[in-house]
């Protein structure tokens, strides 16, 4: 597929500047999970984490994640920055903090969860770090933990777009939502109203000009709109709705991998939107070994949750076989790493980074 290439023009390169999924990675940040606390087990928790996962909440609720369960994934993070920084990218983390000390609005009192996914945090859109205002309260400072960097970033030429903070007061939570019911007469529910702006970053995904965007327990209305009208005109922000019935973060439905390539949860993407009649769709194979990892806050296709160093190198967690093998078949260069003990954090590769600058140009792919 060639692209068209919509003469954006940059005098000197910037320091942040990525447009899509799969242009060569430069930059990165890769998060830290020191300091993760588990978040209690109530009716946000109940509506967005999986129900066998029920027990771990009410059992940490409020606390740091076991020892253990931290070294390990620290490790595997470590892992992941060495790997990135040895291919010559450069790697860059956030401040490590300890998120269990409580903090209070005017309205309500909770504690923080963890600086490991800059992903649901932040969203690079050519020149400017969109950062999300977020939607549950146990993740409303968690921004912080970035502070240095964007500031950093910011001094080097970077625009950094911050979301307005909603209140999370009780007008921000559906009184109705019932995680029983995710739909109502076909219209999907969310626990989120749309009383306030409110979005995640990870529910956004970039192809270019073209960025699609799914509402989700975490992203609202108003969030998508505050998008579409700050990132301006260059930007074309499409709402999409798949089949997962309690949605939130996009990168476990679609990846895109190059341009003309997609790869497709087949299990929530029946269709897709007519956009992509002319891309090669690729429908990921069953994710291996489900359970053999505690999947606390997550579905189990963290499978395909993978990071793309170009148009062809893609790092994806070690156990997937049989997605490597797929990827293998369709031209790809899986780099295979051990990530098993992160996805208890809910996440895997993708959702653990935030690409900060990849060698492209703004360009049309549909
Ligand atoms: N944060 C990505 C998890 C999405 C999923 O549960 O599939």
């Amino acid at each position: 597929m060639s692209p068209k290439v919509a003469g954006h023009k940059t005098a000197t390169r910037q320091i942040v500047c990525s447009y899509n999924e799969w242009d060569p990675l430069e930059e990165v940040v890769v998060g830290v999970v020191e300091g993760a606390t588990v978040p209690p087990w109530d009716w946000i928790a109940k509506a967005t984490m999986p129900d066998h996962a029920a027990w771990f909440f009410k059992k940490h609720g409020g606390k740091p994640f076991p020892k253990k369960m931290i070294e390990k994934a620290a490790e595997e993070l470590n892992g992941l920055a060495a790997l990135m920084k040895k291919l010559g990218i450069t790697v860059r983390r956030p401040e490590k903090m300890d998120f269990s000390k409580e903090y209070r609005t005017p309205w309500w009192k909770s504690r923080g969860l963890y600086a490991a996914m800059p992903r649901d945090v932040f969203m690079v859109v050519g020149e400017t770090i969109v950062e999300a205002p977020m939607a549950w309260r146990t993740r409303y400072f968690e921004g912080q933990a970035y502070r240095e960097l964007m500031v950093e970033y910011f001094r080097d030429g970077a625009k950094w777009l911050p979301a307005p903070k909603p209140s999370m007061d009780k007008h921000f939570y559906s009184k109705t939502y019932d995680t029983d019911t995710p739909y109502v007469k076909g219209k999907k529910q969310f626990p989120i109203t749309n009383h306030e702006i409110a979005f995640d970053a990870a529910d956004f995904v970039r192809f270019g000009r073209d960025i699609l965007v799914q509402k989700s327990h975490v992203t609202n209305e108003l969030g998508i709109e505050w998008v579409r009208r700050h990132i301006g005109p260059d930007y074309r922000v499409h709402e999409v709705e798949f089949d997962d019935p309690h949605p939130m973060h996009i990168d476990t439905t679609i990846v895109p991998l190059a341009p003309g390539k997609i790869l497709i949860n087949p299990s929530w993407v029946k269709k897709l939107p007519g956009m992509f009649k002319s891309w090669d769709v690729l429908p990921a194979p069953e994710p291996a070994n489900s359970f053999d990892s505690a999947l606390y806050f997550s579905s189990d296709w963290l499978s395909i949750n993978i990071l793309s160093l170009d148009e062809k190198r893609v790092i994806v967690e070690e156990k997937e076989e049989p997605l490597i093998r797929a990827l293998k078949q369709w031209g790809f260069e899986p780099i295979p790493i051990a990530f098993r003990n992160f996805y208890p954090f809910g996440g895997s590769v993708h959702c653990a980074t935030l690409d900060v600058r990849r060698r492209g140009e703004l360009a049309s792919y549909f």
